[in-house]
């Protein structure tokens, strides 16, 4: 029998991933999706199977975190054997925007899952991966952070996002259940939504070095962050389920860059070398070399490329994030497979391919749009 695995948050980056990785494994995946008035699902088109299609292994249902009847029935239909609730609110800086839609659906929506399982008499069958960050450090206890760091949650979406946590925690010692959190440190891809700032830089230079676009705004450009590749990430959530006994586990590289860091990086890439003068708001990143063997760079030294816009402030700020991935080491045999400079590396090719795509088309006399938020 076909391992039957049912994915919340599929239409996003982790999810896509991971649904790629358990097809490959042989399982029969569903997928929920939510209803939207335009497709959000390009990062799962490649692998879409349509309900014409006989054999099929990837199947997707309509239904919402925030709808407790629609995660009934589906879950009642599928009869998951694990569960990976991806689906999230997962925009730290909107959930201040949007702070109760964000509790409602990041904290709530995971409490409906698993009474969805109880109510449904699956609790001996269904494992439960539960999609915890490392935002719930926030203002940091202790460096690196481990699965023993207490939390000092900063924002609504951290806060939502710990309720989840202790609730997987409570139905795992109240119902026995095999439910597990992994505590994920940021992980990034060519597929990371365009507003994280990793993809927002990847994006904006890659489009600056062709001339599509001016200037880079940036807020906190100090904030330090343990960057690692999403397609990694997704392996381990799967391993968490394969244990003889549910745990928590933190998931990171152990290794630190600063935002600063990420866009010197990305810039070397593309070929500039950048320089940074000024302090604070009125900071900002030069051209200072460009290297012609990276071909075709069309900035000049001395344009100014990069600027701190305070709009990007957030009220309050996780400033260090660093993970002590030792435990999922030791139980998981963890082993991070793509470096920083990997990292980087990829996400830039992937947007200067997509530049380049934009670019013929407005050669070709066609408008393309440019949201840099
Ligand atoms: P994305 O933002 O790329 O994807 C979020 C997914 O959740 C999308 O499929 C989105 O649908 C869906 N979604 C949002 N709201 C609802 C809702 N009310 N009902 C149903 N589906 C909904 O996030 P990532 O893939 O990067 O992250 C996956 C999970 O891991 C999230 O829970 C995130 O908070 C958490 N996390 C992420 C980390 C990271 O660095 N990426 C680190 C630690 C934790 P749509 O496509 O329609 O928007
Ligand atoms: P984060 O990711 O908040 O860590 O949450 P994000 O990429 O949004 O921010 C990382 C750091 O960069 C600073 N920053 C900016 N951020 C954005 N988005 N835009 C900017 O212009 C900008 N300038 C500086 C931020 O202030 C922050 O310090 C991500 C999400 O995937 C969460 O869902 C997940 O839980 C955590 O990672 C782990």
């Amino acid at each position: 029998m076909k391992k039957k695995a049912l994915i919340t948050g599929v239409t996003g980056q982790d999810g896509s991933y991971l649904v790629e990785f358990l097809l490959e494994k042989g399982y029969e995946v569903h997928g929920i999706k939510r209803r939207t008035s335009l497709f959000n699902t390009d990062r799962i088109d490649h692998i879409y199977q349509g309900p014409h299609e006989t054999d099929r292994r990837f199947i997707l249902h309509h239904g919402d975190l925030t709808d407790s009847s629609s995660l009934i029935h589906i879950i009642e239909k599928v009869k998951p054997d694990e569960l990976y609730n991806l689906a999230a609110q997962s925009h730290v800086a909107v959930s201040f925007e949007e702070p109760e839609y964000t509790a409602n659906s990041d904290a709530l929506g995971t409490l409906r899952l698993l009474e969805a399982i109880r109510i449904l008499g699956l609790t001996g069958k269904t494992r439960f991966y539960q999609a915890s960050t490392s935002e719930l450090y926030g203002m940091v206890q202790e460096i690196p952070q481990s699965e023993r760091t207490p939390f000092y949650p900063r924002s609504p979406y951290a806060v939502a996002k710990l309720y989840s946590y202790w609730i997987v925690v409570n139905y795992r010692e109240a119902y026995s259940m095999y439910a597990c959190n992994g505590i994920l440190f940021n992980h990034e891809s060519p597929r990371r939504g365009e507003t994280f700032v990793t993809r927002k830089i990847t994006r904006a230079l890659a489009r600056i070095v062709l001339g599509l676009h001016d200037c880079l705004y940036l807020g906190n450009l100090n904030a330090l962050r343990d960057w690692g590749h999403a397609r990694d990430y997704v392996e381990m959530q799967w391993l968490m389920l394969q244990q003889d006994r549910p745990e928590d586990y933190v998931i990171a590289t152990g290794e630190q860059h600063s935002v600063r860091d990420f866009v010197e990086r990305a810039a070397g890439e593309l070929g500039i070398t950048l320089s940074w003068s000024g302090q604070g708001i009125d900071e900002v990143g030069t051209v200072e070399q460009v290297d012609p063997a990276k071909g075709d760079v069309r900035c000049r030294p001395g344009q100014v490329i990069v600027r701190v816009d305070p709009r990007y402030f957030r009220p309050t700020e996780v400033e260090t994030l660093l993970g002590d991935p030792t435990k999922a080491k030791n139980e998981l045999g963890w082993q991070p497979r793509t470096s920083f400079s990997e990292l980087v590396a990829e996400m830039v090719r992937a947007d200067l391919e997509e530049a380049r795509r934009d670019e013929l088309c407005q050669g070709e006399g066609f408008q393309t749009f440019n949201h840099h938020e």
